[in-house]
């Protein structure tokens, strides 16, 4: 849930940005687990139109302006490929507007960061993807974005240090346990041997990158199967969403994030377990369009290691759920109890899915 805003807020919030038209009404948006979203609809000259805007999260994003900085080169670099390509198309980027002073961003009385984007009409994020199909073509969509931004000029800022850096996530989940804040230790005996049993395998990537074999590139690092648009006509990805942690990593930690959100037919938080697992067709049609889009610019290493990639993110956030749970719920949004321990136990489960079926998802490469 969004923290909740008047429409008077709201209105004097986008009243900081560069939008024609009248102000009609605001509501939350989406599922984001940092962020506060919101939808606002617009009459310009007698039709409506959205456009979304978002406070950006300070406690997961000290330095918001670096944020801002990557998403508008990032845009820019995408939005001059999308010019550049001759045929109609409906493929697009994410266009922010400016404030008053220029910037794509601007800052209210409390120092909250804000920014607003053009809303994508005729276009969804799914939460459940339902068909191999789908798969296939929210990978195509994140494969384009990954060849596209190959000869991007410059580095990126790192706006969340080590952030897939699995070993790295490790030591955070042991100082949590070491601390136990909450006294929550007791009850998740189970996952943190979950954890630990499977330690030697979390830097497996990490040590590919030191020793050449895998490249920086420049990656998403938050490929949901949510974070594309897909168009309701066509049922092509049109649009890449939710920029925010665009910076250096890992192509593998991309593909095995659709892998972990796209595969499973049921929620993160799924409670009942049973019904949590990876679907191989969904997992298929993820393989086969990520390779179609970006297969040219991988490196043998980076394809070998694709099967491998979806456990060890799907692993790596299911710490990361698990800490924040001994943590008391500080990091992601929260609104039940125990949700990030449900978060957790599905991200786990789902590993263990992974883990039965690794040989057949060897097998395709
Ligand atoms: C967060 O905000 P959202 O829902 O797009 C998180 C991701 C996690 C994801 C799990 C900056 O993403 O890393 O994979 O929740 N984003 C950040 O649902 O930590
Ligand atoms: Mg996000």
């Amino acid at each position: 849930m969004a923290t909740p805003y008047s429409q008077r807020e709201i209105r004097r919030l986008i009243g900081m940005f560069d939008v024609y038209g009248d102000f009609l009404v605001g509501t939350p948006f989406g599922n984001g687990n940092v962020n506060d979203t919101f939808q606002l609809t617009f009459d310009q000259g007698g039709i409506r139109l959205h456009y979304i805007l978002q406070r950006i999260n300070s406690h997961v994003f000290k330095e918001p302006i670096k944020v801002m900085e990557n998403v508008a080169r990032v845009t820019n670099h995408l939005l001059k490929k999308i010019k550049a390509g001759r045929q109609e198309t409906r493929k697009r980027t994410i266009r922010l507007l400016n404030a008053h002073d220029g910037r794509p961003f601007a800052f209210d009385d409390n120092g909250n960061c804000w920014r607003s984007y053009i809303f994508v009409e005729h276009a969804r994020a799914y939460e459940i993807l339902e068909t191999p199909e789908q798969a296939f073509r929210v990978a195509q969509g994140f494969g384009e974005f990954q060849r596209q931004l190959v000869d991007f000029n410059g580095r990126l800022h790192e706006t969340i240090p080590d952030f897939h850096n699995t070993p790295k996530r490790v030591a955070a989940l042991e100082a949590a346990v070491k601390a136990d804040v909450c006294g929550r230790v007791k009850e998740v005996g189970r996952e943190i041997d979950f954890v630990l049993s499977r330690k030697e395998e979390t830097d497996v990537l990490v040590k590919l990158n030191e020793s050449g074999d895998i490249p920086e590139r420049i990656t998403h690092n938050d490929t949901k199967a949510n974070n594309i648009l897909i168009d309701d006509l066509s049922g092509e990805a049109v649009c890449v969403i939710d920029l925010d942690t665009v910076m250096p990593g890992l192509s593998l930690y991309d593909f095995g994030d659709m892998v972990r959100s796209g595969t499973n037919p049921a929620e993160e938080d799924e409670i009942n377990l049973d019904k949590v697992g990876m679907r191989f067709d969904m997992y298929k049609g993820f393989y086969e369009g990520f390779v179609d889009a970006a297969g040219s610019v991988l490196t043998p290493a980076e394809k070998e290691y694709l099967p491998f990639s979806g456990k060890l993110i799907t692993l790596e956030i299911g710490m990361r759920f698990l800490t924040d749970y001994l943590s008391g719920d500080i990091y992601f949004k929260t609104r039940r109890p125990r949700q990030n321990l449900d978060r957790c136990r599905t991200q786990f489960k789902l590993v263990e899915s992974m883990e039965a079926q690794m040989k057949r998802m060897k097998a395709l490469l």
